[in-house]
């Protein structure tokens, strides 16, 4: 453990958030669930900050209708835990951006040049927390926010792409979890 209680593990379901459209800020989060979580520690202990970790979007009720492009897979993800400080939410959420390879097509497919897959609401994300990057700030206007989401983006990937035995152990956790652990 470190000063951030890391790594982080949590499996919730993929919620609606404040509909203020990251789609439009070109950066959707997938919002984590206060209700239906189950979490290595407790929500409200949670340290806030922008961190990177792995997450794998799960449909533990098989749908057959579903974008397989998200289903299954880990993803790198760049992770804001917070009170988003340029809107001031007066609850903490837990939002990845999930971050798909450099070849696949859904990868900078937004607005921004970001990755934007079909929506997953109501599937169930299973994520870990690895790493810390910086604190939430209070951006002085979208644009600012927006390019240092995007710095974010590539210095989750660069991390996510070393080896050590924590990486290789949270990557291997949210690979083969069920989806259905208790934490
Ligand atoms: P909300 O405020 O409801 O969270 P967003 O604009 O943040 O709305 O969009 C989030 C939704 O977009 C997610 O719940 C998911 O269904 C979908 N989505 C599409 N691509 C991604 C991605 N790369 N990372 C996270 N969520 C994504
Ligand atoms: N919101 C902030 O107010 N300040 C931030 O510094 C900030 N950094 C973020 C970094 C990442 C990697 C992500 C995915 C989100 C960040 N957000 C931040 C949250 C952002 O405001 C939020 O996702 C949108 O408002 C949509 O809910
Ligand atoms: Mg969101």
């Amino acid at each position: 453990m470190n000063e951030h209680n890391l790594p982080i593990r949590i499996i919730s379901k993929v919620v609606r958030g404040y509909g203020r459209g990251s789609k439009e800020l070109g950066i959707p989060t997938a919002n984590v669930s206060r209700d239906d979580i189950s979490c290595s520690m407790s929500f409200d202990h949670l340290p806030t900050g922008i961190y990177w970790g792995f997450g794998r979007i799960v449909d533990l009720d098989g749908g057959s209708d579903d974008d397989d492009s998200v289903l299954g897979k880990v993803h790198t993800a760049a992770i804001s835990i917070g009170y988003n400080p340029m809107y001031n939410n007066k609850e903490k959420t837990i939002e990845p951006h999930l971050i798909a390879t450099a070849s696949h097509p859904q990868r900078h497919a937004s607005s921004t040049k970001e990755t934007l897959f079909q929506d997953f609401y109501d599937k169930t994300i299973i994520l870990s927390v690895v790493g810390y990057l910086r604190p939430e700030f209070p951006f002085e206007g979208l644009e600012k926010l927006t390019a240092a989401i995007k710095k974010d983006i590539v210095d989750a990937e660069n991390l996510a792409g070393e080896s050590n035995s924590t990486t290789n152990q949270e990557r291997e956790w949210v690979q083969s979890s069920t989806g259905k652990d208790i934490l």
